[in-house]
């Protein structure tokens, strides 16, 4: 039975994750921080199971990591750990800086610290964003890198220690560079979700408008869920590289969002431009979408769109399991489930009110 370690287990991708290895019969650990609030809804229903274990550890605190990958000794890691929000790297930037550039390093340093370097191999989950302000699409293995935030900067830095490591220290380790992938286990404060739930809401009238920023953006959206076969597939390579993972086709965050509306039974017609844009329900002339500054970057990646033809060709790979509309249309029916399941909680928190307050119930 092989041993994986997946530090970020709590976040999108690493839920995912662990369920594909627990799958394929890994014994399966994870990483999880200290917080005072319950953040493992993704996980919950993995926890007690026989091959998976948590342990607490951080990516700013080498100790930690070194006592972990001792302990485990795994065969694989997968380090999804981040401070992955691109706006709130430019509120945050040396955190993000510590934990998505130092935190690669620690990460490497432990796993030869535990005598693991021949026999460990190490996925580094590094990003499109490397690509920032370049104007060439799509973008692949070998177009150059311009980082336009400090996320991105922090994850070059990772990006290329995993190199160095790789070429001084012959180590097995390699950097998947994933275009965005979403998912109904998305946070919600990426665009793509933030605008499926905002959909659910409106038509359920629990929200008036949604307010966005750059609708223009193009992104090439996946779905998490066959991205995660990838990161496998990358380790399982026989030799250590770094690979382009996308579907190859490019959307806006107006398209999306045109789609996502469509789905709940709301046909949007967007007018004017920039900050003045709005998206209008056709139906009935309200305008649902605005644009708010707020939500806009000191520098933004607008251009984002990958060739996916070495992971195609190289790891027999397939980015189309999902298309673009089937995973606009995933979010939305779990989104529409999720605000239906909230509705009826209101309904059933109003009712205990009213029964409290007229005595019917004590
Ligand atoms: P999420 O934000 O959903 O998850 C991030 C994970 O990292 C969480 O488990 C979080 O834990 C953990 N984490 C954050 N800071 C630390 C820290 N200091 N020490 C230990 N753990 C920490 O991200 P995704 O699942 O979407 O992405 C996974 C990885 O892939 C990230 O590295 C991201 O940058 C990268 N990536 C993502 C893409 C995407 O489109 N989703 C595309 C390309 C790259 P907690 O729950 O405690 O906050
Ligand atoms: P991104 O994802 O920055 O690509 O990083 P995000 O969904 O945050 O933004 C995508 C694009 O949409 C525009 N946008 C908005 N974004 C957010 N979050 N909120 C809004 O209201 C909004 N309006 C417009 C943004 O300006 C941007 O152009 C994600 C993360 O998962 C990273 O960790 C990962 O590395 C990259 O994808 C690939």
């Amino acid at each position: 039975m092989k041993t994986a370690l997946i530090t970020g287990i709590t976040g999108q991708d690493g839920s995912f994750l662990a369920e594909f290895l627990l799958e394929k019969g890994y014994e399966v650990h994870g990483t999880i921080r200290r917080s005072s609030v319950d953040y493992r809804e993704r996980i919950a229903h993995l926890e007690g199971l026989p091959h998976f274990h948590l342990h607490y550890a951080d990516l700013g605190d080498s100790m930690s990591l070194i006592q972990v990958v001792g302990k485990v000794r795994p065969d694989e890691i997968y380090n999804l750990a981040a401070q992955s929000h691109v706006q709130v790297s430019f509120d945050a930037p040396e955190f993000t800086a510590d934990v998505d550039a130092t935190g690669v390093l620690r990460i490497l340093e432990a796993v030869r610290q535990c005598g693991l370097a021949e026999t460990c191999r190490i996925y580094q989950a590094s990003t499109s964003e490397l690509y920032g302000k370049v104007e060439q699409v799509p973008q692949n293995e070998q177009t150059p890198f311009h980082p336009y935030s400090p996320y991105a900067v922090a994850k070059l830095y990772g990006f290329w220690i995993v190199k160095e490591y790789r070429e001084a220290y012959n180590m097995f380790c390699c950097s998947g560079i994933l275009f965005n992938h979403e998912s109904e286990r998305r946070g919600e404060t990426f665009v793509t979700r933030k605008i499926t739930l905002a959909a659910a809401r409106i038509a359920q009238g629990k929200q008036e408008k949604l307010y966005l920023g750059n609708l223009s953006s193009l992104r090439d959206w996946g779905y998490a869920k066959d991205y995660v076969e990838c990161m496998w597939l990358i380790l399982q390579n026989d030799k250590p590289e770094d690979f382009v993972i996308a579907t190859g086709v490019q959307h806006s965050v107006r398209e999306f969002c045109q789609l996502a509306f469509h789905h709940v039974g709301i046909e949007l017609d967007f007018v004017g431009e920039g900050e003045n844009e709005k998206g209008i329900d056709r139906a009935t002339g309200k305008v649902v979408v605005e644009v708010s500054p707020d939500f806009y970057r000191p520098t933004d990646v607008v251009n984002l769109w990958g060739d996916p033809t070495k992971a195609k060709k190289e790891l027999g790979w397939n980015p189309m399991k999902t298309s673009f509309e089937e995973l606009v249309k995933i979010m939305v029916d779990a989104d529409m489930a999720k605000v239906a399941v909230e509705r009826a909680g209101d309904e059933i928190r109003m009712n205990l009110a009213e029964y409290l307050e007229k005595g019917i119930v004590k």
